[in-house]
């Protein structure tokens, strides 16, 4: 045992391998990719035999982790929030078939949407899938409660979800570790209908699961991690969650803190201990970051009269992104000092890296367009969609990671055109493929540029499934062979490069341009 200066993301990683996990599986997105690396360089992992490869998206890292439990082992799945869209699925029915092997979805939410295309709040999602949810308030907390989180798991039954956001992700501080625990030996589940959601077997487990609320209620009430710390000023009393927690003790340091603090980080919410501090409150002041989740529940909790509950609801604290300590001395009537706000630094637009693949391929892109203002181009979520942006500027749309085959197909089936999709090698694999099936099933004019840089750039160079071998696999979905065509996009190959897109546009059905040129700083994709 011993002390680990580490990341928020790393300390998650590093208590799932000191819980005894056999097995990891994620898909990069920030702000949760840390956690895979932690474990894929932990000198650990290949002596434990511990699985640590990328998975091609969310949902099969989350199918793959839920296997793993099922054979009796520990398993941890990693995402970012919009990744739990897409293992929307198969975490809605790990709830119902519950989990034999410990079983931890570690999932970053992303408020203020630093790189993500919205800020929902995983803690409501997993609240609508009736499971457990552990939200740390520091790195301390988010490597012992990943610990915790395992030992719920096993003992309830039941997927934890691990709830993070960027701030605590991508902070640094010592952690002390505890001792570390063996990992499960094989064993099959007791009652194997539990994972048969055919609907008889569904039914029952279904009322399995509705009869667990009571048990993870109470489990709430007692945890270590809701803990109410008493104040002497009863004019307002606090209810934070999460990093909301550590922001809270800066504003109100000491022991006791100048007001009452009910701090959160094991959900369902306590009610009970809500209702105490209530009880004894003119004001209530809900902090947390993200979606006022517990603001909105507290509500429920509570008569309408007394006490006033105030927060992101009603104005007290902003509505949308990162929650600031500035905005909470601010709430608490304190005088703040100023923070260095980005605005007040000179604005630097992102931009493709100098000798990047991508640049010739959107311009080779752009110019076969030029001459169809009507066409549009659908990009999808990669390093490539700075393209939208100056200098590039492509007129189109981007939304969510597959979406632009389907968008470029609706697009079409609208009788507008010419249309095309472009979008990565990483982004194909996550959920481009089963796109271009519908594409191709239907034999839809569209053009699918799909940009095979050897690697998944945007999150950090992780190893892509597809790369290299995307001509066979849009043949096997059906693509005419003689409609695949492979390219270099260099400036030397422009003009044939324009040439070649303007073919493929012409073509009344699907048809497919490869640019295959790695990523400059692909010295070699990671694991
Ligand atoms: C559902 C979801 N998961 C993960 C991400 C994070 N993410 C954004 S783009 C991307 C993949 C980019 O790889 P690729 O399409 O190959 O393009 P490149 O960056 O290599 O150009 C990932 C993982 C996301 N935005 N949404
Ligand atoms: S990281 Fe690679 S793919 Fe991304 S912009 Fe830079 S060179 Fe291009």
């Amino acid at each position: 045992m011993s002390n680990l200066l580490l990341l928020g993301n790393e300390a998650v990683a590093q208590g799932a391998l000191d819980a005894g996990i056999s097995g990891a599986y994620a898909y990069p997105g920030t702000p949760s990719t840390e956690i895979m690396e932690h474990v894929q360089r932990s000198p650990e992992s290949v002596p434990r035999s511990i699985h640590s490869r990328w998975s091609a998206n969310e949902k099969t890292a989350l199918e793959a982790a839920l296997g793993m439990s099922y054979a009796g082992k520990r398993a941890l799945a990693c995402m970012k929030h919009v990744g739990l869209n897409v293992a929307a699925d198969i975490f809605m029915n790990a709830a119902v078939t519950g989990t034999n092997g410990g079983l931890v979805v570690a999932v970053a939410d992303d408020p203020s949407m630093h790189s993500s295309q919205n800020e929902q709040d995983s803690r409501i999602f997993s609240a609508f899938a009736q499971t457990l949810t552990l939200e740390p308030c520091d790195v301390q907390e988010a490597y012992d409660m990943t610990i915790a989180a395992f030992a719920l798991s096993e003992a309830l039954e039941i997927p934890v979800v691990l709830r993070l956001t960027t701030l605590l992700s991508h902070s640094r501080s010592v952690i002390v570790r505890q001792p570390e625990r063996e990992a499960n030996q094989a064993s099959l589940p007791e009652d194997a209908t539990h994972f048969m959601l055919i609907p008889l077997y569904a039914r029952k487990n279904w009322k399995r699961l509705i009869e667990k609320q009571e048990t993870f209620r109470e489990q709430s009430e007692m945890s270590a991690f809701n803990t109410l710390l008493d104040g002497p000023d009863h004019s307002v009393g606090i209810i934070a969650t999460g990093v909301a927690y550590s922001y809270a003790r800066d504003c109100l340091p000491g022991t006791p803190p100048a007001h009452p603090i009910l701090k959160i980080g094991q959900y369902p919410i306590p009610e009970k201990a809500i209702r105490e501090l209530a009880a004894s409150c003119e004001t209530l002041l809900v902090l947390e970051d993200g979606a006022p989740m517990v603001e909105e529940r507290v509500k429920g909790v509570l008569p309408a009269d007394r006490p006033v509950v105030k927060g992101r609801l009603d104005g007290t604290l902003p509505r949308c992104g990162e929650l600031t300590p500035d905005a909470i001395a601010c709430a608490l009537g304190q005088p703040t000092e100023p923070m260095i706000r980005p605005q007040t630094l000179p604005v630097r637009m992102p931009r493709l890296c100098k000798g990047c693949p991508h640049v010739e391929s959107l311009g080779f892109v752009q110019e076969a367009m030029a001459t169809f203002p009507d066409g549009r181009v659908f990009s999808d979520i990669g390093c490539y969609a700075l393209g939208l942006l100056p200098p590039i500027e492509l007129e189109g749309t981007c939304v969510n990671m597959g979406s632009s085959i389907t968008m470029a197909k609706g697009f079409r089936d609208a009788g507008l055109g010419p249309s095309v999709a472009v979008i990565g090698d990483s982004t194909f694999a996550h959920s481009g493929m089963t796109a271009l099936l519908d594409a191709v099933f239907e034999q839809t004019s569209i053009t699918v540029v799909i940009l095979d840089n050897g690697t998944v750039a945007m999150t950090g160079w992780q190893s892509s499934p597809v790369a290299g071998k995307i001509d066979r696999i849009c043949e096997g979905l059906g693509v005419d062979r003689g409609q695949i065509r492979t390219l270099v996009p260099l400036a030397c190959n422009h003009d044939s490069n324009v040439v070649q897109l303007r073919e493929a546009l012409a073509y009344e059905g699907v048809s497919v341009i490869i640019a295959q040129r790695e990523c400059v700083h692909g010295e070699g994709a990671k694991r």
